[in-house]
């Protein structure tokens, strides 16, 4: 195999976006034979999981969607062309915003894993639409960690594994789910040097907590009474960093008032935790010379979720742990995905939106209803949400009410089943695609993947989303010739030309503006491999205004719109990723954005859920309801999970139908054995799953895989493999302040059958 075979892309499974190589084979060159680690790659350096190796079944998957479909009065599918699916598209929602507002057309989505480019051309039809509200999958796990780090820091931090020598993940398993760079190489070194200290707080004894020096086996829920000992004891102790708070921090006094009210044995017996470990914790934590942390699903889709995102951030700020090398930093973004609470709430339920997200668990509560602003309409593109939301029966219901549903998928999804128009998306590797998870440091590095080749050429065949939402403009009579022409003209001319007549015809019209990164896609002359990355100009120039330091350590320089012009030259001249950004530990406490510049310790509603929280600290753990005495944790990370990615069953090499997860002492007293059938019963549904009997998992807690029981065509029709973890959940079961759900911890039953 010639070196020169091997193509430049990208792993489009989990945020990490690792640099990949490919060589492609098939008598179409279309095969996506082998893979391995771009050692170009700035971030991943040549890592790689076991994930990628069978991509080639995401390209092919059996249940593309090829043509632009249509719904029949039955409910079948029928083909149409492109022409008819985009002028009945725009003609519907058009409608919609006409009769009922356009702020009831609401969007989902915008981009997965791997692909973030949909959003931002999208943003163009939805204001084209008059489109207001929207979510994503962020509104179902990270927005009350948003709104915390919002109104504490002005931002949102990210943390520096590599180089700390204390550790903690906070219901996170970074073995199988990643989230920093090269998690497994990190992990293994943190666990090897006994100069530094691997802390897991998990109710199972995951991959990652078996190799950590504390395994803080709390019990499910447990995490806000465990926090709030650990802090206490830290207070207790004299462990605060006195000096970096006085320095940068406002509102000590009532959080450190607060914390030595604390019941630290109550909160330990709470929390499932002998308190020893704990005490052994909060030294260690205290002593640290570099603490990074990272909070993920475990307590983010549980009680007490945004309390304990609150506590994790004071427990970074006591410990004085932002602003050196090994703790946690501001990042560099391209695009920032965060963001504070809007002023104004959801129209039907008041829910908070936060980072411009209405909470996913309100979504159907939006809808079905006879509300005047309830959402009438609904574009849900590159996720799946009759799948992943809470309560897929009710998020069903809520789209077949809808007036239209539009669905811009790769695949005959869950969500897709159920739309009024399906149209067909190219796959990732079959136009430019790319990311906004950009949290490297201090070298932040940001990748535009090539296509590896053009979509299908059957006829109609998919089409790239950037292609998509210029045609639903056009539709709309948003954008036309008139606008166009003069710009491609001016790009023939060069890059220049091209930048003077956008400064000069698009920027000084807001109408044109909004428009701007179809425009951007219609007019920049761009190679075929990389014309998706069009929207990319503005990206740049956005961040060329944003971040002027940090982009000239990277070498950018000159104006505004000369660094924003070598930014996207450098990043469309590729192929792997390139550095944009370079930061200093240095800056990183002058990025607090708070209006003061002041770390905010003191959040009055927080502070007030912790007493309510202590009140109960010493009154046992709540009584379970007999009906349902355990815990399930409903969508786990495992080897061989990529949320509805990977549709395809066969590419799970281990446990195809993912088994529930049961502790050995639960299946003795049941009486069952790994491999046996068990009826697992919610208070929304009813399932039968095969289980494994593991002493990995603490007695009164079940655990389901996440992304499975898809529907897949095989030889027998279209069966679902595994249990799909949310028809077991429930909706009502949120978050008080931001309404991100439950998952891991559904009350549940389980029974022999
Ligand atoms: N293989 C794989 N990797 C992925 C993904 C994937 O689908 N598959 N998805 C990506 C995405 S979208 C995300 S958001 C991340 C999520 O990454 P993680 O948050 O690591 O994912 P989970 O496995 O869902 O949950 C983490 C842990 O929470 C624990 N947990 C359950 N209940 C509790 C509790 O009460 N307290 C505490 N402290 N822990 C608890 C579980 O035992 C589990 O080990 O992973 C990303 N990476
Ligand atoms: N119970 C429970 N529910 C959960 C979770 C859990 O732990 N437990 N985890 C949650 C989390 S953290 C997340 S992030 C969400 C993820 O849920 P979603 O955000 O809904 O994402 P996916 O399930 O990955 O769906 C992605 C869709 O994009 C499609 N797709 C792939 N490539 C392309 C492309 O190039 N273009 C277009 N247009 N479409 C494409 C796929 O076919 C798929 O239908 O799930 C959440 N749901
Ligand atoms: S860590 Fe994530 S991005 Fe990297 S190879 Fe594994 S699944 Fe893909
Ligand atoms: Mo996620």
């Amino acid at each position: 195999m010639p070196e020169s075979a091997w193509r430049s892309t990208a792993c489009i499974l989990c945020e990490c976006n690792c640099g990949l190589e490919v060589e492609l084979g098939g008598d179409d060159g279309r095969q996506l034979v082998r893979f391995r680690g771009d050692k170009q790659h700035p971030a991943s350096r040549g890592y790689a999981c076991e994930k990628p190796h069978r991509l080639n079944l995401y390209q092919h998957a059996r249940d593309r969607v090829m043509t632009p479909l249509r719904r029949r009065p039955d409910g079948t599918f029928e083909a149409i062309d492109w022409d008819t699916a985009i002028r009945e598209v725009a003609a519907r929602l058009a409608a919609v915003r006409d009769t009922h507002g356009g702020d009831t057309i609401f969007y989902y989505g915008g981009g997965g894993q791997g692909n973030h480019l949909p959003g931002a051309y999208a943003t163009a039809t939805r204001r084209a639409l008059g489109s207001r509200y929207r979510s994503s999958a962020l509104a179902q796990e990270k927005t009350g960690e948003f709104w915390v780090s919002d109104r504490m820091l002005g931002s949102s931090t990210r943390a520096d594994f590599e180089h700390c020598d204390v550790a903690l993940f906070l219901g996170k398993n970074p073995w199988h789910s990643h989230s920093i760079p090269r998690a497994r190489v990190t992990l293994k070194e943190l666990a090897a040097d006994p100069a530094r200290t691997l802390i897991v707080v998990d109710p199972r004894r995951t991959e990652t907590a078996e190799m950590a020096d504390l395994h803080l086996q709390v019990r499910p829920g447990g995490d806000a009474w465990l926090l709030a000992a650990i802090l206490a004891i830290l207070v207790e102790d004299g462990r605060v960093d006195h000096d970096f708070v006085a320095a940068h921090a406002v509102g000590v006094e009532p959080v450190l008032a607060a914390l030595r009210a604390v019941d630290v044995a109550g909160c330990c017996a709470r929390a499932g935790v002998p308190a020893a470990q704990v005490r052994e914790a909060a030294k260690v934590i205290g002593g640290a010379r570099a603490f990074a942390s990272f909070e993920d699903l475990g307590v983010q889709m549980n009680q007490h979720s945004t309390l304990v995102s609150y506590l994790h951030k004071l427990l970074v700020v006591l410990t004085g742990s932002i602003g050196k090398p090994g703790t946690h930093f501001f990042p560099t973004t391209l695009v920032p995905l965060w963001g504070g609470a809007s002023a104004q709430p959801s129209p039907v339920v008041g829910a908070r939106i936060v980072s411009g997200l209405v909470p996913c668990n309100v979504i159907a509560d939006e809808i079905l209803t006879d509300h005047p602003k309830r959402y009438r309409a609904m574009i849900v593109e590159a996720a799946n949400p009759a799948h992943s939301l809470a309560d897929s029966k009710r998020m069903r219901e809520a789209l077949r009410a809808l007036d239209t549903v539009v669905v811009i998928d790769v695949a005959m999804s869950e969500t897709a089943r159920l739309a009024d128009y399906v149209l067909p998306a190219a796959t990732q590797f079959e136009k430019a695609e790319a990311t906004f998870f950009n949290f490297d440091f201090p070298e932040n590095c940001f990748h535009l993947r090539p296509r590896l080749f053009p979509p299908p050429s059957s006829q109609p065949g998919p089409l790239p989303e950037a292609e998509i939402h210029a045609r639903l403009c056009e539709a709309l009579g948003v954008i036309g010739d008139d606008v166009l022409a003069p710009l491609r003209e001016a790009a023939r001319a060069g890059r220049a030309a091209y930048i003077q007549a956008f400064m000069a015809r698009v920027l000084p019209d807001p109408r044109l503006t909004h428009m701007a990164p179809v425009i951007l896609y219609r007019t920049l002359d761009l190679p075929e491999t990389h014309r998706e990355g069009a929207v990319l100009f503005g990206v740049a120039l956005r961040a060329a205004m944003a971040s002027p330091a940090a982009l000239a350590r990277a070498g950018f320089r000159g104006t505004p719109i000369e660094i924003a012009g070598q930014l996207f030259d450098r990043i469309l001249a590729g192929p792997s990723a390139v550095v944009f950004a370079v930061d200093d530990w240095a800056e990183v406490l002058r990025r607090i954005a708070t209006p003061d510049k002041k770390i905010h310790l003191d959040l009055p509603d927080l502070l007030d859920e912790l007493g309510k929280l202590l009140a109960t600290a010493s009154a046992g753990p709540d009584p379970a309801d007999p009906a349902f005495p355990m815990v399930l944790s409903a969508g786990e990370r495992r080897s061989f999970t990529a949320n509805t990615i990977m549709r395809d069953p066969a590419w799970r090499k281990k446990d195809p139908a993912g088994a529930l997860r049961m502790s050995s002492e639960d299946a003795a007293e049941l009486g069952v054995g790994s491999g046996d059938r068990v009826r697992l019963t919610t208070r929304r549904d009813s399932v039968v799953v095969t289980i494994e009997v593991t002493p990995s998992m603490q007695r009164g807690h079940l655990a389901l895989p996440n992304g499975l029981g898809l529907t897949y065509p095989t030889a027998d029709g279209e069966p679902a493999t595994g249990v799909a973890p949310n028809e077991l959940t429930a909706s009502e079961d949120r978050d008080p302040f931001v309404g991100t759900p439950w998952h891991k911890f559904v009350p549940a039953r389980v029974e022999r059958v």
